[in-house]
């Protein structure tokens, strides 16, 4: 076959650095500690590593609020410290894509603060408007926009007599797309970092880059909000479809391509973007890759086999040949399988996201069956769930999911030397954490292993995949073929047993030869085992 470009046979494994491991006993995880765990990705058969950031930063939103797109935090250590960790990366076949926030800066970067005085070049960096005067002399909000982690999106600054605007915490100004300017700088920094050496970027926010520029009132806002629908709590007005949007895009690609041209290297850049399987098609006709945030985003809990596979298959209907599918089972904003889901699903999850075609993403701990965290209000220190108050907090933490990763059953689960965490430890990293799995043939690590090492096969890594085999409310499956391998996939979801025939089309077999499973199934389906596909007994998990 011809080879793929790297980013189509890689696994990506999301490190949140805050989280992963303490080198200097703060409490807090750094560049040196993802450095001292590089085996660790070797071990689990992980190639690409996407860091959440780890730039100069109040720690307002935890990085993504960016006093210094052009420095490290001293928390997590230095650009010294940076390169080592690519170079090191490099010299074991690894890759790093950066995460990358071009919506909005930190109030505290330069920018802001010359804009806030109108400093001439940075005067409209931001998206600033005067409001209204009311009768009273009070000063109207431009517009009723709700910005995404509560509140009015506009934030009033004496010093400029006007309000400016912010889709996250107020301390993350939305710089102002309009404004050529900010364009250029975008491009000096996205330059700045591919010159470091990395493989690609995570684009944060895609969505939310350009608001409406006549400000009209949303119709929705304020209104009761039915379910989980954006649509009510932020203006429709902040829609890819803006044609601004593919043509940013495209300009960054532009970056991208042009350093291609003089190394042949190619990098990647992918979006976070929650959207559906259609305008990802539509994305992708512009060379664009959105995550796929079906399964992480899903507000049916919990999902049938039958559901999950009709997120599934749409990745791989009516799409342009071109289309390639980027799933995510889970990340650093949302809550983790094993909460959403139940514990018996995490193997289930996890196999499907390494068999399908498509490129994985695995958050950290993931692949451990890592358990959210239980929070009380007082020690919340994600913005969003402060912002939401003490009676709704939970319903939107992402202080949960963000708990130290479990290394060992000792001290501090292997995280840091020192006596306090930055966020608590969940309480059964006795039981879960890489040394104590690494003995279990059985446990959630070793089992991620062995699906992450099938995508070694070629029908894994360059076959077609066919989703018209069995599908009922328990049970999934799918074809992988190339040339003459192919390779059943079936996965029981659901909490009974199923037996079902496989054998019809498009598998055309009487029996198979097992060579994975998710732990908790019949002996009858031991590894090696020949099974008759006609009768086939799934048992949940
Ligand atoms: O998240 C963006 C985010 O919260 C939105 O994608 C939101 O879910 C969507 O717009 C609703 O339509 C990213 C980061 O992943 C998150 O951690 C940051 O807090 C946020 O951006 C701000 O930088």
């Amino acid at each position: 076959p011809a080879p793929l470009p790297w980013w189509k046979s890689t696994i990506i494994y999301q490190v949140y650095p805050r989280s992963f491991q303490d080198s200097n006993g703060d409490g807090v995880g750094d560049l040196q500690g993802i450095i001292s765990q590089l085996q660790y990705f070797k071990y689990i058969g992980v190639e690409t590593l996407w860091l959440s950031p780890f730039y100069k930063s109040p720690q307002k939103d935890f990085g993504y609020d960016i006093s210094d797109l052009k420095d490290v935090d001293p928390l997590f250590g230095n650009i010294q410290d940076f390169r080592r960790l690519v170079e090191e990366a490099k010299q074991l076949g690894l890759r790093i894509l950066m995460d990358f926030v071009p919506n909005h800066t930190s109030d505290q970067h330069e920018w802001f603060q010359k804009s806030l005085k109108g400093d001439g070049k940075y005067r409209d960096f931001y998206v600033w408007s005067d409001g209204s005067l009311a009768a009273n002399g009070t000063r109207i909000r431009p517009n009723n926009w709700i910005s995404i982690f509560g509140g009015s999106v506009w934030t009033w600054r004496e010093e400029r007599q006007q309000f400016y605007l912010h889709q996250f915490t107020p301390e993350q100004p939305d710089l102002n797309y309009r404004n050529p300017d900010v364009r250029e700088e975008m491009l000096l920094s996205i330059r700045y970092w591919l010159d470091q050496g990395i493989d690609g970027l995570r684009m944060d926010a895609i969505a939310d880059l350009y608001e409406a520029e006549n400000l009209t009132d949303n119709p929705l806002s304020g209104k009761p909000v039915p379910s989980n629908d954006w649509n009510y709590l932020i203006p429709k007005y902040t829609d890819y479809l803006v044609p601004e949007v593919p043509q940013e895009i495209m300009r960054w690609q532009g970056v991208f391509d042009s350093l291609e041209k003089l190394d042949g290297r190619e990098r990647f850049m992918v979006l976070e973007f929650y959207t559906d399987s259609d305008t990802r098609a539509k994305m992708a006709a512009f060379g664009a890759h959105p995550f796929n945030m079906d399964l992480v985003d899903s507000l049916t809990v919990p999902l049938s086999a039958r559901q999950i596979m009709g997120l599934v298959a749409q990745e791989y209907t009516n799409k342009p040949p071109s289309y390639w599918p980027t799933f995510v089972i889970g990340n650093h904003d949302r809550k983790r399988v094993a909460n959403k889901y139940g514990r018996h699903t995490v193997n289930a999850f996890n196999m499907l996201l390494m068999t399908l075609k498509g490129t994985p993403t695995t958050y950290y701990g993931e692949e451990l069956g890592m358990e959210d965290i239980e929070v009380t209000y007082k020690e919340t220190q994600d913005p969003w769930a402060i912002i939401a108050g003490p009676d709704r907090y939970l319903l939107v933490s992402r202080d949960v999911n963000r708990s130290p990763m479990q290394w060992t059953a000792g001290y501090q689960a292997g995280f840091t030397t020192g006596n306090h965490t930055w966020l608590p430890i969940q309480a059964n990293y006795t039981t879960y954490n890489v040394e104590s799995e690494k003995t279990d043939p059985k446990s959630h690590l070793n089992l991620y292993k062995e699906y992450a090492n099938l995508r070694q096969l070629s029908a894994f890594k360059y076959g077609d995949i066919n989703v018209n085999v069995v599908t009922n409310d328990n049970v999934l499956s799918f074809l992988r073929y190339y040339g003459s391998e192919r390779y059943l996939v079936a996965i029981n979801f659901g909490q009974a047993s199923s037996t079902d025939n496989y054998t019809r089309d498009p598998v055309g077999a009487a029996t198979g030869t097992v060579v994975s499973d998710t732990g908790n199934v019949d002996a009858s389906i031991a590894k090696n085992n020949n099974v008759d596909l006609s009768q086939l007994t799934l048992d949940p998990g």
